[in-house]
């Protein structure tokens, strides 16, 4: 017979990692606070990337288009080719502003869309796509620095609070929130604790953080604070997280 379960002692589940491919001119690279032109290249071939996170275990990857996201390109063919060939479910994220886009997307075999300027600037969309394809497909991501969300490859302030954009997303149908801080991105600086209670607040469904996680600490802050889980680029890519990780 199976032990009977105590409600008083539910073991939090252990954070999701999710490695993350950011693609800039073609390659797999990591930027410093999400500076284009503070890069360092990990992979030529960010399917290889994606493949090397794969191989170790990731049942999901976050993929960012980072050119698409500032505005200096795009890299919509690499995606497709990642979608097609790795054989686990892929998020992607960057440049996706309107339902066409978005739904071309999810047509080619992306798990889900990873919406950021366009959840500020037209909060609609993020209603639509919901609407339309369910809550699992569509994910949002604030990018913030402290509270402020930032937009547009995170070179424009838009002068608003996540407190003023959680309420309109829960509207929305919104179930998962990606939550990066902008100002620890790609530089190992560990998670600030302080904000990641708020936003825990802020957003009592799934939430997924980025920026700054660098070791293992920052992943039992994650399970403390009951945080879902957390995109992980650097730290993986140097080592100074182990993947897969074991706490
Ligand atoms: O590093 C950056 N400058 C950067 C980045 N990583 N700018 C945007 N992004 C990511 C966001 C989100 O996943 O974290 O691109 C996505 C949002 O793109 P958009 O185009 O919807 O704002």
């Amino acid at each position: 017979m199976l032990p009977a379960m105590t409600a008083s002692s539910p073991s939090p589940a252990a954070p999701l990692i999710i490695p993350c491919v950011d693609i800039q001119s073609g390659r797999a690279v990591r930027l410093y606070e999400g500076d284009p032109d503070r890069e360092t290249v990990y992979f030529e071939s960010p399917l290889e990337a994606a493949r090397h996170w794969v191989g170790l275990g990731a049942g999901l990857v976050h993929l960012v288009d980072l050119d698409a996201a500032t505005g200096r390109g795009e890299n919509r063919a690499v995606i497709a080719q990642i979608v097609a060939e790795l054989g686990v479910p892929v998020e992607v994220g960057g440049g996706i502003r309107d339902r066409t886009g978005a739904e071309a997307l999810l047509k080619s075999g992306v798990d889900r869309v990873v919406i950021g300027t366009a959840a500020v600037k037209n909060p609609e969309l993020v209603a639509e796509l919901i609407a339309a394809h369910g809550p699992e497909r569509v994910v949002v991501s604030l990018d913030a620095r402290g509270l402020e969300v930032a937009t547009h490859g995170w070179a424009q302030g838009s002068g608003l609070q996540v407190a003023e954009l959680t309420p309109r997303l829960a509207e929305a149908g919104l179930e998962t929130l990606i939550f990066t801080d902008v100002t620890r991105d790609g530089t190992l600086k560990g998670l600030d604790r302080e904000l990641m209670r708020e936003v825990r607040r802020l957003w009592t469904n799934t939430l997924i953080v980025g920026g700054g996680v660098a070791n293992t600490d920052d992943v039992r802050l994650l399970a403390q604070e009951g945080i879902q889980g957390a995109i992980v680029g650097r730290a993986i890519y140097e080592g100074t997280l182990a993947y897969p990780v074991s706490l």
